[in-house]
């Protein structure tokens, strides 16, 4: 069965493999959404139960994450047409002085398997930057620290949202290795994630 076979190669991480069975599913007139939800989604669900088990790691994830873009890749003009509702804008970037993105583009990429829509606004993210996203409709703002030195810019990115008048239309979630709950709680975020999958699940609860 096609969407069976898609689903394993997301989790085998077989990139081609995927995006071989996502055209051969389109071209036999399967449904977009019935391929993200019951083939691509699932698979990122069981590779994220997979990693808070220990059984994937960060490679595995990564590579799975990989597979399962170069099918959304080829779903996305579909998905216009089925009028997949979005689960919810989320801008998401590294703050200002931090270029580490690995962690960060990984939680990009599961959340666009949960079928948000995603703005990636990179690295060295400027508190502005981060206002700007927040004035252009977005409801979640996700910021990535990998630095204890420049850790507090989180702390900053908050305060810039609250002088700016936008902190209320905004959910604020925080994460990156050096990052706490304790942390988020001190500085005024709404939510911590400790990883990408746990990040979905908190995001999901944010806007719902
Ligand atoms: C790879 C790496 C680099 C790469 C980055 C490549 C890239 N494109 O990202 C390079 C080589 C460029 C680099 C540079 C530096 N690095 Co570096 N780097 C690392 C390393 C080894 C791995 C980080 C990583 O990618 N982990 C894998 C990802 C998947 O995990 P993660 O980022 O934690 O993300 C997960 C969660 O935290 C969470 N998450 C992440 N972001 C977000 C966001 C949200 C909203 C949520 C909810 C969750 C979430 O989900 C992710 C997936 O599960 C770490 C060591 C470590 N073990 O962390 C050091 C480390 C972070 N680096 C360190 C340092 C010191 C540096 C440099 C200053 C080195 C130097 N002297 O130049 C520079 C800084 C450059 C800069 N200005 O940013 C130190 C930081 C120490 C500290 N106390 O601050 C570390 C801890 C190494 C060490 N033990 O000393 N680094």
């Amino acid at each position: 069965m096609k969407l069976e076979e898609i689903y394993q190669n997301v989790i085998d991480g077989q990139a081609p493999a995927v995006q071989a069975g996502v055209a051969a599913a389109l071209a036999e007139g399967m449904k977009a959404d019935a391929i993200l939800n019951q083939a691509l989604i699932a698979a990122m669900d069981e590779v994220g139960r997979r990693f808070e088990a220990g059984d994937f790691f960060v490679p595995e994830m990564l590579i799975a994450a990989r597979a399962m873009q170069a099918g959304l890749a080829l779903l996305k003009p579909h998905l216009a047409d089925a009028e997949v509702k979005s689960a919810g804008k989320v801008a998401i970037g590294t703050i200002k002085g931090d270029l580490h993105d690995i962690g960060k583009n990984l939680v990009a990429m599961m959340l666009e398997g949960a079928g948000f829509e995603v703005k990636d606004l990179g690295v060295d993210v400027a508190p502005e930057t981060f206002v700007q996203a927040a004035k252009s409709g977005v409801r979640v703002i996700g910021m990535s620290a990998l630095l204890t030195t420049t850790m507090p810019n989180m702390q900053r990115t908050i305060e810039a949202l609250s002088n700016a008048g936008v902190r209320d239309k905004v959910k604020v979630i925080v994460g990156g290795a050096p990052v706490t709950e304790d942390y988020a709680k001190r500085i005024g975020a709404d939510a911590f994630a400790p990883d990408a999958s746990s990040a979905t699940r908190v995001i999901r609860k944010l806007v719902s």
